[in-house]
């Protein structure tokens, strides 16, 4: 840190081996192209450090599977390896950087930026935005797809759930049924509704939205995850979260999303706390739509980024004039 202003570091993660869908690889270079930096740039207090893409090294193709619950759990050797990658950059950026951006690839790469994230500060809380809770075990999922079960290996709770993979093994639990909150939840398969259940998991579904607002949902749930209000936040984005007509361009769209200024005003309320130190922007799949659509979805991502960050103009308007930074 050299001006005493908030240093973001940016990092893409093009895992794929999460999910079946081809495509999720090119995110982070969507998510650029659509100006990322270009967004970030110039604004006072803040400076921008472009860490460049992991090296993710899938091999398609490649027999690598472990039989276990109704499907076999995929691509195990190639989302461990590209994680461990993930959370070891996510880590050595924090070190220099006040917050930590990662750009997805599929949501398995939570898996690295949280242990990652983990690793660099004490306490965090996850704040957890998407259609999907992405709690399953190996056993509960319908689908075998790692970027449907990333908490599950994360979480103290689940450690039992968890198989013996010699490759995820360096992954240690770091979060707990108090520190993760969901947000927009919608597609919840019956493994993921008992755990929630079981531990208690704060949430604020897409109906709890509904007949509440958004308003009131992202105050409950701060304060369910951040009582005291000083907790490192890493924010986890999963572009789903919003509706299809907004952000169409990703592998597993489900009707009936976030509003775009529900999706903005969630990441407006993050950056109010004052305490976002990482965040993840996941699910962008280029591939998965017409060039208009990704292109739409991409800018999307951009905004949302942006919005999280603090540098909307409505929250702007709110704050105090000497407030340049994020803190
Ligand atoms: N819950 C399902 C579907 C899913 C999870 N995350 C996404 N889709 N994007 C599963 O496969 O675990
Ligand atoms: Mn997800
Ligand atoms: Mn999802």
């Amino acid at each position: 840190k050299t001006d005493g202003g908030v240093q973001i570091g940016i990092l893409g993660a093009p895992i794929q081996s999460g999910q079946r869908n081809h495509g999720v690889q090119f995110g982070p270079e969507a998510i650029r192209k659509a100006g990322l930096i270009e967004h970030l740039d110039h604004h006072v207090g803040m400076t921008i450090k472009d860490f460049g893409d992991v090296e993710a090294g899938y091999v398609q193709g490649h027999a690598d599977f472990y039989l276990t619950g109704k499907t076999p759990l995929r691509n195990p050797t190639s989302t461990a390896q590209a994680n461990s990658k993930v959370a070891d950059t996510v880590e050595n950026i924090l070190k220099s950087c006040d917050v930590c951006l990662t750009l997805g690839g599929d949501h398995s790469t939570a898996i690295g930026t949280i242990t990652g994230h983990a690793r660099a500060r004490e306490n965090i809380s996850v704040l957890w935005v998407d259609a999907h809770p992405d709690l399953n075990t190996p056993v509960s999922s319908p689908s075998g797809n790692i970027h449907g079960m990333p908490l599950h290996f994360l979480m103290h709770d689940l450690q039992n759930e968890r198989l013996s993979i010699p490759e995820f093994e360096w992954v240690k639990p770091c979060i707990t049924s108090s520190n993760l909150g969901y947000i927009a939840i919608r597609d919840i398969d019956p493994g993921e509704i008992a755990i929630m259940k079981r531990y208690n998991i704060p949430h604020c579904s897409i109906r709890e939205i509904d007949r509440n607002g958004i308003a009131h949902c992202m105050e409950k749930i701060l304060d369910m995850i951040n009582p005291s209000g000083n907790r490192p936040i890493h924010l986890s984005f999963d572009i789903d979260s919003l509706d299809p007509s907004i952000a169409p361009a990703t592998g597993t769209r489900v009707r009936g999303g976030l509003t775009y200024r529900e999706g903005m005003y969630i990441c407006e309320e993050v950056a109010r706390t004052g305490c976002l130190s990482a965040m993840d922007l996941v699910e962008v799949n280029p591939e998965l739509s017409n060039f208009r659509e990704a292109k739409r979805t991409s800018e999307v991502a951009v905004e949302i980024i942006k919005h999280a960050l603090g540098l909307s103009d409505t929250y702007k308007l709110e704050r105090h004039p000497q407030q340049t930074r994020l803190k």
